[in-house]
């Protein structure tokens, strides 16, 4: 009887302390413990003494390409309000879009031994060398936004959109919009980043594979800026003109530039040249409200509270995707209006 009341006892205090203890700190086999604590007399059991120490603050690098566009401004703000909110220390760096400063910058990461590294890689290529540091120092590497051309072995896992569907989606907005025939001028994103890459390689693949009456007739970078997209646009209309019946950008921002650059031509954008862009930010309802962008196709760029995800489970030891999608949708001019005040970027 004495046995049963102190195997009852030692379960309901198992209970107690296990409570306010860490499924990660591992508590000691059932029957190990009920045998020790039947030994001890419950008065000399001190549960405070079991209790854990305080969770260590997470520290993580995050290095983010630059601040070229409203997306990237949003996304910065998405990561570091995140991290306030969850008591994260971050070490946050703006590259500038110079890729030599990322590799700094997490190099400095690795030197301050930081739990988790998030990069956005600003091109795809050049990243072997320091990814490998990275690894050779056991931090585990999350890449965010932007891929990065490396052997799968060398990150955690890629958390960002899917730039080739958003290629395809804007190429039939287009096709709708033209009715499936004339001349588009393209602005592509950062030479070699896998934004501009994957959204030109989708726009021309259903291109050319659906709308044999659609040309591309001219395509160049505008950096994903507004100031470059409507220098580009500028060049684009002396040489093309009136010959043009569509635009499309790779983002919003080079859109918003490129519908400057039309109106001081003395056309009218979204009228006379039809305009699809991609990222949904607010700039771009504003143009759609004001009826000189026709359609935007969602890139999200709030991606901070999947980023910290990701580094919690990492660090906790659970297992995480090797992609990570992140949700989207395409917002029309028609319901541009209606959809705004919903818009969070
Ligand atoms: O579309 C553009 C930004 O990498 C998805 O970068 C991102 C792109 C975004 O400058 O506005």
């Amino acid at each position: 009887m004495k046995k049963i009341f102190a195997l009852l006892l030692t379960g309901v205090m198992m209970m107690t302390i296990g409570g306010c203890s860490k499924p990660a700190s591992a508590p000691a086999p059932a029957a190990d413990a009920a045998t020790q604590t039947a030994e001890t007399k419950p008065e000399e059991a001190k549960p405070e003494e079991a209790k854990p120490a305080e969770a260590k603050q997470l520290v993580v690098g995050y290095s983010q390409l630059g601040a070229e566009s409203e997306w990237r401004t949003a996304c910065t703000n998405s990561v570091k309000g995140e991290a306030e909110t969850r008591g994260i220390d971050l070490k946050f760096s703006d590259a500038q879009q110079k890729q030599e400063n990322q590799i700094k910058a997490i190099r400095s990461f690795i030197a301050q031994k930081v739990d988790v590294i998030g990069v956005s890689p600003v091109v795809e290529s050049g990243w072997e060398t320091v990814f490998k540091e990275v690894k050779d120092a056991g931090i585990p590497l999350v890449l965010v936004d932007r891929k990065a051309d490396v052997p799968e072995d060398l990150y955690v896992c890629f958390l960002g959109s899917d730039f080739k569907e958003e290629g395809k989606r804007a190429a039939e907005e287009m096709a709708t919009l033209l009715n499936g025939k004339g001349n588009i001028v393209e602005l592509q994103g950062t030479v070699g980043s896998s934004a501009a890459v994957e959204r030109l390689d989708g726009f021309k693949e259903v291109i050319e594979a659906k709308y044999p009456d659609i040309k591309i007739i001219k395509s160049q970078t505008g950096d994903f800026t507004r100031a470059k997209g409507k220098e580009v646009m500028e060049a684009f209309l002396k040489s093309d003109g009136k010959n043009i019946q569509g635009l499309y950008a790779h983002n919003d921002d080079m859109a918003i530039g490129a519908i400057q650059a039309i109106e001081e031509y003395g056309l009218k954008p979204g009228e006379d040249i039809k305009i699809v862009s991609v990222d949904a930010v607010k700039g771009a309802f504003e143009a759609m409200i004001a009826g000189k962008l026709n359609v935007t196709v969602e890139c999200n760029p709030l991606l901070g509270p999947q980023f910290f995800d990701v580094c919690e489970s990492i660090v906790a030891g659970q297992p995480v995707e090797k992609y990570i999608p992140s949700e989207e949708g395409i917002y029309r001019q028609e319901t541009a209006a209606a959809d705004l005040p919903s818009r969070q970027y």
